[in-house]
């Protein structure tokens, strides 16, 4: 062989070798890499043949310090775990599932998330494209049992990845797609041959600029706003859900303009109830000092911040909110849209808006205006009812078993609130004495979607998220009964994580629904349940709470200290009737 042949066959060995390197890549590998590039720690789900490839990407990026599976006990529960965990980090979440029954069971976690606005990537396998049509086991494409469609429904976007070349555009768009415009969660289904698939490929994103929130902002209807407040005479702001960001920002201006300020119930958590112009909760479960704030006829200005106006939220689209008095101030065009009566839509990132207005006071030369001092400071909220039996021994309110345990909490714990009768509680009732701020807020509740047990699952993603904080999950024996297994991943991701449960043996919030709307009694009961026992069974330290003076007696530091979860199973008063008032008339139940 000559010296150049001798070379050639060299060189093509060469190329060869690289092209099989570069061919050692799984489409999953690909996948998992985009993850490592963002940042992911964890991707919540139950593993399943169909989804098998990801799993051993997974394996591998973990070897290499990449995000790493957690393993829920149910699908809902890993999607409510992510959504724990984006609502602490302010990031993106990854869940995922295997084809069939994984991925229907993930559904309701991926609608609540759809529903709360939560930035969530979720993945779902499918058998073999090769056989799909066939009846393939746990099939759940357009062929059969569809449950990409049903995806589809609550994804900002949802698709399923036909062939390997396609998963870097669709994983990109699915990605940024799970931000902007408004953010979700965005689905991707992949069979499980596309993820085993042979990439010739490594990133070709960086995704660092890409996934940057934008930072528009509306400056001439800043400039409206601003020449507005100057000439308003009474100014109330209601604070929504969307605001944790931008907190600080909103309460300089509240406090330089001394307006009153309430919020809605998904922005309890961001400010403290002890604040001298806090007026309350406006909406569910909320408070009638807020509702008297908003229908002071004096007002002339009220600035509606970072909310969609649903029900919840609006007080039930109450009129003394929704009139031409409003200013609408978001950076979601679908929440704008809500509000047609508004004198002033203010589009823009919130934190922007409200530097801008500072900004734009300061250069005035303004600390403050200057009708400021003739404003009237609404009364503070009274959170010192305290709601204690008058009978010792008496089973424990649960008014005061909110009071007392926002109360006892370390300053930096986060309160994860379930559907049902906590809701409604701690909306009204749950107050820190002190708290730490936090982007996510020191309470966090379910707007919209609401299904009972996303609190518990979402616990363990909040505390996933930040190790260094207790977490304190408030939820009914029938939500414990229906997501309550998802404590043992507490338990085994050594989490401290509080599980106060309302122990009522009922459906509590349909049980006085019925009462307060003259419905039939039907349906509510539960059986009794020790959740000392059940606890026990799971390995997880328990106390059972029946009256104030044993909660009173409880050393409630080991369980705010203790790295695994605690559970407090509180017998309460189940005769105490809830907030609930809203709920009933919207439903039509009560005139
Ligand atoms: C998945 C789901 N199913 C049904 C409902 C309707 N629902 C709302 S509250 C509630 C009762 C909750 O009972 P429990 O968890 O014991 O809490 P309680 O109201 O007794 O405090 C029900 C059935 C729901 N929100 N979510």
């Amino acid at each position: 062989m000559t010296e150049l042949l001798k070379t050639q066959v060299l060189k093509k060995e060469r190329l060869a070798q690289i092209k099989s390197q570069q061919q050692s890549i799984e489409a999953a590998d690909l996948l998992v890499a985009y993850l490592e590039q963002i940042g992911v720690e964890y991707v919540f789900g139950v593993p399943g043949g169909a989804i098998e490839p990801l799993y051993n990407a997974l394996a591998r990026s973990a070897r290499r310090g990449g995000p790493r599976p957690v393993v829920a006990r149910h699908e809902a529960g890993a999607a409510f775990m992510a959504d724990g965990y984006a609502r602490e980090t302010g990031k993106l979440s990854v869940c995922c599932a295997t084809s069939g029954p994984g991925g229907t069971n993930l559904i309701t976690g991926v609608a609540c998330a759809y529903d709360n606005e939560i930035p969530m990537l979720v993945i779902t396998g499918q058998p073999s494209l090769l056989l799909q049509g066939k009846g393939a086991l746990q099939e759940t494409s357009y062929a059969g049992v569809d449950s990409d469609a049903m995806l589809r429904s609550c994804a900002r976007y949802s698709t399923q990845v036909t062939h390997p070349e396609q998963l870097e555009r669709k994983l990109i768009n699915a990605l940024l797609s799970a931000y902007q415009p408004t953010p979700g969660p965005a689905h991707l289904s992949i069979p499980v041959n596309v993820l085993r698939s042979k990439l010739n490929q490594s990133p070709s994103y960086n995704l660092s600029k890409l996934m940057r929130p934008p930072s528009f902002v509306d400056n001439t209807a800043v400039q409206e706003l601003y020449t507005q407040l100057k000439q308003a005479h009474r100014v109330v702001v209601l604070i929504g859900g969307g605001c944790g960001k931008a907190i600080e920002e909103i309460l300089e201006l509240v406090e330089k303009i001394a307006a009153a300020f309430v919020v809605t119930p998904d922005a309890k958590g961001f400010i403290s109830p002890r604040h001298p112009l806090y007026c309350g909760v406006f909406g569910f479960a909320g408070h009638s000092s807020a509702t008297e704030a908003m229908n002071d006829l004096k007002v002339d200005l009220i600035l509606v911040v970072g909310t969609a106006l649903g029900e919840w939220t609006s007080n039930g689209w109450d009129e003394s909110l929704l009139n031409d008095r409003l200013v609408h101030i978001d950076a979601c065009e679908a929440h704008l849209m809500r509000s047609p009566m508004a004198r002033l839509h203010v589009r823009g990132d919130i934190k922007r808006v409200f530097m801008r207005l500072l900004t734009a006071m300061h250069k005035d030369g303004r600390d403050e205006i200057p009708s400021m001092g003739e404003r009237r400071r609404f009364r503070k909220i009274s959170d010192d009812d305290p709601y204690r039996s008058a009978l010792p021994g008496a089973p424990i309110k649960p008014q005061y078993l909110m009071r007392e345990l926002g109360w006892r909490a370390p300053a930096n714990s986060r309160f994860l609130i379930d559907s049902g009768n906590s809701t409604t509680w701690a909306i009204h009732h749950l107050s820190m004495y002190d708290h730490q701020a936090s982007t996510g807020g020191w309470m966090r509740v379910t707007m919209n979607f609401a299904p009972m047990g996303w609190a518990i699952g979402g616990a363990v993603g909040t505390a996933l998220a930040n190790r260094d904080v207790p977490v304190v999950c408030i939820t009914g024996d029938g939500s414990l009964l229906m997501n309550g297994q998802e404590m043992t991943v507490a338990l085994a991701e050594k989490l401290t994580v509080v599980f106060v449960i309302l122990n009522d043996s009922a459906l509590g919030m349909v049980k006085h629904g019925q009462r307060l709307a003259g419905a039939e009694p039907i349906g509510f009961e539960l059986p009794f349940v020790d959740f000392s026992l059940m606890a026990a069974s799971m390995g997880i330290p328990s106390h059972v709470v029946r009256s104030a003076e044993e909660f009173e007696n409880l050393d409630l530091n080991v369980a705010f200290t203790h790295k695994g979860p605690t559970v407090l199973d509180v017998r309460i008063d189940r005769e105490e009737v809830p907030p609930m008032g809203l709920r009933l008339k919207t439903l039509g139940g009560v005139t």
